[in-house]
């Protein structure tokens, strides 16, 4: 299986951290995306990384279809609870991580415009969206030691990954200030050689 991906994209982090926590064997292809002549374009319509091709060259996107598939095919690890309701709350905590990622991304790309472009009403209203997702998840993590309580999961990927990218685009934010059990959890992950091995390099810009 070959992923796909860019090394700073947090979706393609989460994939790379579930294929280390279920000891996946993976190729690494390292892509670039958003230009015409991007190799991604022939594998993803939408033309975004991560994506996993099979050894059967069928193409799976976005992250949440390929975490799901992961974890299907290997026993190792489980990261999705095999309860459907335990399941469903897994993938709601990813959801909102990958929601709040795709807020903060379009405020990055936003606020490459030049200034006199860029619009003050479409970045606040992507904000909104990362203030209450943040609140939001330090209200569900309340005093867990894992998102899901005792058991790291999918969840704890996700938060990581989200956190991880604030932190590198959105330095001011202030987050760890706010809510120190998000903090807390975040150091605990930080600890996981999985976590380590795929540390973000820093934004060029
Ligand atoms: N929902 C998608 C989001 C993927 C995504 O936005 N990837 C970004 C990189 S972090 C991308 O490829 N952007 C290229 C583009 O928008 O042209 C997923 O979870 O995989």
């Amino acid at each position: 299986m070959k992923l796909y991906t860019s090394l700073t994209s947090p979706y393609g982090r989460k994939v790379r951290i579930v294929c280390l926590e279920k000891r996946i064997d993976i190729q690494l292809v390292e892509v670039t995306t958003g230009t015409p002549d991007s190799p991604v374009n022939a594998i993803n319509p939408l033309g975004k990384v991560p994506v996993l091709v099979l050894d059967d060259h069928r193409a799976l996107y976005d992250s949440s279809v390929i975490v799901d598939y992961l974890d299907h095919i290997s026993p190792v690890g489980k990261l999705i609870p095999a309860d459907a309701r335990q399941a469903i709350s897994a993938k709601r905590w990813e959801a909102l991580c990958d929601g709040i990622l795709d807020a903060a991304i379009l405020i990055v790309r936003e606020k490459r415009r030049p200034p006199e472009f860029q619009l003050a009403g479409v970045m606040a209203h992507e904000q909104g969206r990362i203030d209450r997702g943040l609140a939001q998840l330090a209200s569900d993590l309340a005093e867990r030691k894992w998102c899901m309580g005792d058991t790291f999961t999918l969840a704890d990927i996700a938060v990581g990954c989200l956190l991880t990218y604030l932190d590198l685009r959105f330095p001011d934010l202030q987050w760890q200030t706010q809510y120190p059990n998000l903090l807390k959890l975040r150091v605990r992950l930080n600890e996981r050689p999985s976590f380590i091995d795929t540390q973000p390099p820093p934004p060029a810009s």
